[in-house]
């Protein structure tokens, strides 16, 4: 017998207490907005979807045809449900207030639309990560500083990978589940429940290419891995990079392994490449949630508070001890 995500989010909110109504509203919502982004997305050429878009994002990034056809979709999905007060886009310099047409709710949802974008157009995994947010008590209206809260104040989080299979990945503080993508019947079907990751791994994901830039101790830890038997480590380590945060997460909360893009010399006014609100904070969440560990190499990232909705941070999560031997190496230096 399969369970629907339906189902799943009809128990977590009936039998566990977990979700109330409105928050199970958004999350069949946002899943049906990645159908939605899914079947674009793997239309590909044929649908003329790929490519530049020929305008520059928030993040100085030129954003991809897909990049803006995603974000419509969940903003146009989301908008009119009632279950919401504003959203927060990668693709948008400012909050999107749900129209005065429409009823408000009392949750925020914070997305990466469709992030990887640099592997859609050479058919490699993509996605779209979200994270939600109840809106403060008490305040008038909504604006940016009702978004600035840590991630440790997430009611729910996921992501949906565009891949071989189209799988949504989902948290609402009660562990990790995934559901994948059955096409004939349209619906996310649970395939693993209760996710965990190893607390050990063989297997790191970082860019390799950054190797110069890096500081002292993250070039430590991977010349340690890099020395496999022969080295302090004792074993051999692979290596992973996707390039898209989404395939690579994916990948360690299925197998295990460490995922890393530290603060490097590139650019050291910025703490480092990724977004905290809609990326590392909702990826942290899932990788806590399925006993794995994440943080800034300093701090657990779900405790950083956020002083801008765009601001970048440092990413070390995965397998728990291999994240704390990272953080470890960061507070002897
Ligand atoms: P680099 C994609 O653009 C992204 O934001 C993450 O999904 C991914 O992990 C990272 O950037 C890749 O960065 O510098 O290796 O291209």
């Amino acid at each position: 017998m399969t369970i629907s995500l339906s189902r799943y989010l009809v128990e977590q909110q009936r039998a566990k207490g977990h979700i109330p109504p409105s928050l199970r509203l958004l999350l069949e919502v946002v899943a049906r907005a990645c159908k939605s982004i899914s079947h674009a997305v793997n239309k590909g050429e044929l649908g003329g979807v790929l490519g530049s878009a020929g305008i520059e994002n928030v993040q100085g990034e030129v954003q991809k045809k897909l990049d803006i056809i995603a974000n419509e979709v969940l903003i146009e999905a989301n908008e009119w449900g009632g279950h919401l007060a504003a959203m927060a886009s990668e693709e948008m310099d400012s909050i999107y207030l749900v129209p005065n047409r429409y009823p408000q709710g009392e949750y925020l949802l914070l997305f990466d639309p469709l992030d990887g974008s640099s592997n859609i157009d050479v058919n490699v995994s993509i996605g779209t990560i979200f994270s939600v947010l109840k809106k403060p008590e008490g305040s008038e209206g909504v604006s940016e500083k009702d978004f600035l809260q840590a991630g440790k104040q997430q009611v729910a989080a996921g992501y949906c990978v565009y891949g071989p299979q189209t799988t949504l990945v989902l948290t609402v503080g009660d562990g990790v589940a995934m559901f994948t993508l059955d096409r004939e019947q349209g619906s996310f079907v649970l395939t693993h429940e209760n996710v965990r990751i190893p607390e050990d791994t063989k297997e790191f994901a970082i860019n390799m290419s950054n190797m110069r830039h890096w500081d002292a101790p993250v070039r430590r830890y991977i010349d340690e891995c890099l020395q496999g038997k022969e080295g302090p480590r004792g074993k051999d380590f692979n290596m992973r990079w996707i390039a898209s945060m989404v395939a690579d997460v994916h990948r360690i909360l299925t197998r295990g392994g460490i995922f890393m893009y530290p603060w490097d010399k590139r650019e050291p006014h910025k703490p480092g490449k990724l977004r905290l609100m809609y990326e590392a904070n909702p990826m942290s969440w899932l990788v806590e949630q399925a006993g794995g560990a994440a943080t800034n190499a300093k701090q657990r990232i779900l405790d950083i508070e956020p002083g801008q909705l765009h601001e970048r941070v440092s990413v070390v999560l995965g397998s728990k001890n291999e994240v704390e031997r990272v953080t470890r190496y960061h507070s002897e230096n």
